[in-house]
């Protein structure tokens, strides 16, 4: 057998918690290995046939067990060099008070942002679309999907509607949505957000690295120019592990918190 790589993997016998499948004894093991500290982001796992030959189960255990490791984001794999402890996912605040993009919001906090095109184009509108951006017969709608990611991690799936007179040519957007409306005069200055917890489906947590099922946030924005026109509708699934919404709450002018005037 060769050396295994970390001093955990390498250490007396190894007695898997009991209950269920061996596969799922073995994917405990790690788990709990990594809970404790013992292994940590970005070390590397032994090889399917060390690591076989370590627990004392056959490869097709070990295969199962780092197969659903992967498929819950706790485990990565990287082609031709191996299988690691995936990076711990950095908690991300955004403000609820503040009407900043992702592309701001990112800056501020010195983290480079990307973004992976999964959709954009100039499509007929579906009714609701028409009724939130107020559009009239035979105006059409500018869609732009986007996978937001911070490197290598995702974090949101953005899925935004724009009247195609605001924005006809959506090819034309480099990195930030609002960077480009801002050049035509047409930033909202106001939105509103409604936020809802979500599971995510098999799709989005494809796209997010996330297991099936996993929480999310579902925020859908509507966001307004000084005139009140509506320019934005924004549907987002943000990952639930990365994100907090942070909003500043002050006390009321209500009659109760008012000084008497006797
Ligand atoms: C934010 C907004 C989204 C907007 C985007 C523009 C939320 C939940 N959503 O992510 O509605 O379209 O910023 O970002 O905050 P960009 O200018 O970087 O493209």
């Amino acid at each position: 057998m060769t050396e295994l790589s970390n001093s955990f993997f390498s250490a007396g016998p190894v007695v898997l918690p009991q209950g269920g499948p061996l596969y799922l004894q073995l994917k405990r093991w790690i788990e709990d290995a990594i809970h404790r500290g013992d292994i940590g982001a970005g070390d590397a796992l032994p090889s399917e046939r060390d690591l076989a030959a370590k627990v004392d189960v056959s490869r097709v255990t070990v295969r199962k067990a780092v197969l659903q490791l992967v498929q819950d984001g706790i485990l990565v794999q990287r082609h031709g060099s191996g299988t690691f402890v995936a990076p711990q996912t950095q908690r991300v605040e955004q403000s609820l008070s503040q009407l900043t993009s992702f592309t701001e919001d990112m800056a501020r906090r010195g983290m480079a942002v990307r973004a992976e095109w999964l959709d954009r184009g100039i499509y007929l509108p579906s009714p609701e679309e028409t009724v939130i951006l107020g559009l009239s017969a035979g105006d059409h709608v500018a869609r732009i999907s986007r996978l937001r990611l911070t490197g290598d991690m995702p974090l949101a799936i953005e899925r935004a509607s724009l009247s195609a007179q605001v924005l006809p040519d959506p090819l034309a957007i480099e990195d930030s949505l609002y960077r480009h409306l801002d050049k035509s005069g047409n930033r909202p200055t106001r939105a509103i957000q409604r936020i809802r917890a979500a599971n995510l489906d098999a799709a989005d947590a494809q796209l997010l690295q996330v297991a099936v099922g996993s929480a999310g946030l579902n925020i859908e924005r509507t966001s307004y120019l000084a005139s009140g026109r509506v320019i934005e509708f924004t549907r987002s699934i943000y990952r639930g592990d990365t994100y907090d919404f942070v909003a500043e709450l002050r006390l009321g002018d209500s009659p109760t918190t008012g000084s008497s005037k006797t």
